[in-house]
């Protein structure tokens, strides 16, 4: 998940893929997964990868009538402890949610969690976050209204939200972005420009990687400086280890076929 501040991911919850994976949503990476073992041992390495590099993982059972169950980031928002549950921006993606909501309500002690009314929609994907300043999508799945909650909850804590107008051949913020440190963005040139992210707090920058590479500017940077990014995006790579990071590359090209990255496939809470 996106949503929290390096030191914070040290639990992750994640999805079983159903056998019903097959009819997955895809639209921009690829032309749908044909393959289910493959995606499966996909995810089980990406699940090995974060447990050793230090998070605890939850698994929750697979939703056969759901396709794109695994992807989780999609359902819930997680800021310090606190929780938005957006209306999912895709009508099939609805009702994926509530096991979500019931376990993160219960692990969370005490958690304060809001939920979105009316026309208001939101795919938890719209979401980065560069220490205290966030990033929202305004996409095909992420509306004015979900943003608007959004940016209740972020008012609450102090924090700056700014708007990025995600392209038409896009699906989220974080399948063309990612915040592998509290300091550095990746982007493709071609989607985002510098100006969609305006001026950032001292010390940050952004990558900015071909477009070709735009899959891969979708990483996770764990608390122990390691950072996971998908296998293929040598420019990625290179950026990345020119920064001193360490890096463990998974295979997600099943994954990849429904239009899912690396942070879809976990909440960290
Ligand atoms: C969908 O279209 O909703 C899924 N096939 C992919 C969701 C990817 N999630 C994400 O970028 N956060």
């Amino acid at each position: 998940m996106a949503t929290v501040r390096l030191d914070q991911k040290r639990r992750a919850l994640v999805r079983d893929v159903p056998a019903s994976f097959t009819n997955a949503l895809a639209r921009y990476f690829g032309t749908g997964p044909t393959d289910v073992e493959l995606a499966r041992q996909q995810q089980r390495a990406y699940i090995k990868a974060l447990e050793d590099n230090g998070v605890s993982v939850h698994r929750l059972p697979a939703d056969e009538n759901h396709p794109d169950c695994m992807f989780v980031e999609d359902q819930a928002v997680v800021v310090d402890g606190h929780m938005l549950l957006p209306t999912p921006g895709h009508p099939s993606r609805v009702a994926e949610q509530p096991p979500i909501a019931e376990f993160l309500m219960a692990a969370l002690e005490g958690v304060q969690t809001c939920t979105m009314g009316g026309e208001a929609r939101m795919d938890g994907g719209d979401i980065i976050r560069l220490g205290d300043l966030f990033f929202v999508g305004r996409s095909s799945r992420t509306n004015d209204l979900g943003i608007t909650s959004l940016r209740s909850l972020l008012d609450f804590f102090g924090y700056e939200l700014r708007v990025i107008d995600i392209p038409e051949h896009a699906l989220h913020l974080t399948s063309i972005s990612s915040t592998p440190t509290d300091e550095l963005i990746l982007a493709p040139e071609g989607y985002l420009t510098p100006d969609d992210f305006g001026d950032l707090p001292e010390g940050c920058e952004i990558l900015w990687m071909p477009g070709e590479e735009v899959y891969g500017c979708n990483t996770i940077g764990l608390p122990n400086g390691k950072v996971l990014m998908a296998e293929g995006y040598p420019a990625v790579k290179a950026a990345l280890q020119a920064r001193g990071l360490d890096l463990v590359e998974v295979d997600m090209s099943e994954i990849r076929a429904a239009d899912g990255s690396l942070t879809c496939c976990s909440i960290f809470y």
